[in-house]
């Protein structure tokens, strides 16, 4: 595959409803959309960074300058056999795993367009359909986040995630179990704690949590791995999980008994798979994150999230949960009984409606080799 131009577009989309977490309200997205254009065909990556360095510390305008002073002269007037190769062909620059996603992304894109393949057929999918599950924001009530259960549950939904922070816990995750009962349940608290509320944090136990997720620092894995062993409930990992090696530590240190995998996260496709594979070896559970992503990343994320050990329901919700209309046309729906299935096109496999990219570009830069 022979990389011929980039562009890149800053969009901007307002999103249906709020969604809170313990690091801020937001009620918009904004993001990059990468293309990358070769041998007559074109690629697509989303790129997760936020506005804010709040969930990470790369946010858009560190990932445009990036993308275009450094990773940009990486890959154009290259060929690349295989999208593998993508990833340790930008090992130059340190860090930026959201800015280096979103173009190997588009090279997976590109490559499985160029071969005619569904993504999923390239990373090594094995599932028609995904099992998915809803991530619930922090809300202005209990009354409210009660109500947005029972309709999550209602459409079909196989878990729900709710947000949680100091203050909005406990009488949370009480208020659902008294309400709804053994639904399956899990918090993620987005690094609000410390270690010195593993007191507070053991009083979750009695709710039978599938998991609690990311309850410390953002890049800890030390005290995850001392809390674990104070507290039963299982510990997931997601900032922490910033690399192949972080989580090979984070097992060997048993800071976790299950991984969330987002792409943006890890530097793309084959960063997962690495990971998707180490936990397998290990009996360790893997579930797919999600970032607020549009159509464009949240097909991407279907695919990958086809892999085998993907055997939780992931972040991976229908588009009209987040965006009406969405980029693409049709949206990404979930079935009554919770799967969302992974397209059947060539590459991502998706349809986007490019007037509506349009209307939502703030910003355009394009590069040629
Ligand atoms: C998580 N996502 O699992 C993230 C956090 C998150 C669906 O719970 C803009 C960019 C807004 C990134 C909101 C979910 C975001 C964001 C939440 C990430 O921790
Ligand atoms: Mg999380």
């Amino acid at each position: 595959m022979h990389i011929e131009r980039l562009h890149l577009r800053l969009i901007r989309l307002p999103l249906v409803a709020f969604f809170e977490t313990s690091f801020g309200r937001v009620y918009d997205k904004t993001f990059i959309l990468v293309t990358l254009e070769g041998e007559g065909a074109q690629g697509l990556g989303e790129c997760v960074a936020d506005v804010d360095p709040y969930y990470s510390s790369e946010t858009n305008t560190a990932a445009w300058h990036i993308i275009k002073d450094f990773l940009a002269p990486l890959v154009l007037g290259r060929s690349f056999r295989d999208p593998r190769h993508l990833f340790p062909a930008l090992a130059r620059v340190r860090g930026h795993n959201m800015a280096k996603a979103a173009v190997e992304m588009a090279a997976w894109d590109l490559a499985a367009r160029l071969q005619n393949v569904p993504l999923s057929r390239l990373l090594g999918g094995t599932r028609p359909a995904i099992p998915s599950g809803v991530s619930i924001g922090i809300q202005d009530s209990l009354e409210q986040l009660i109500a947005k259960v029972e309709t999550e549950l209602a459409a079909g939904y196989r878990r729900i995630k709710i947000k949680i922070k100091p203050g909005w816990d406990v009488t949370a995750v009480e208020a659902i179990r008294t309400r709804f009962g053994a639904i399956p349940l899990m918090v993620d608290a987005n690094a609000a704690y410390t270690l010195g509320d593993a007191a507070h944090l053991s009083t979750l136990d009695r709710f039978g949590l599938m998991m609690i997720e990311q309850p410390l620092d953002y890049d800890d894995v030390r005290d995850h791995a001392e809390l674990q062993r104070r507290i039963a409930t299982s510990i997931c990992l997601d900032e922490s999980i910033h690399s192949v090696r972080a989580a090979e530590e984070a097992l060997a240190l048993d800071a976790c008994r299950i991984i969330n995998i987002k792409p943006g996260r890890l530097g793309g496709h084959r960063e997962s798979i690495r990971v998707h594979d180490l936990c397998a070896a290990r009996q360790i559970p893997v579930w797919h994150g999600g970032m607020l992503e549009s159509g464009i990343g949240r097909a991407h994320n279907i695919h990958l999230a086809s892999l085998p050990n993907f055997t939780l329901p992931g972040d991976i919700a229908a588009s009209r949960r987040y965006f009406s209309p969405d980029l693409i046309e049709p949206p990404i729906e979930v079935s009554a009984d919770g799967l969302v299935a992974v397209p059947l096109g060539p590459g991502i496999g998706v349809n986007v409606d490019w007037d509506r990219v349009e209307a939502a570009t703030v910003e355009t830069c394009e590069i040629r080799a």
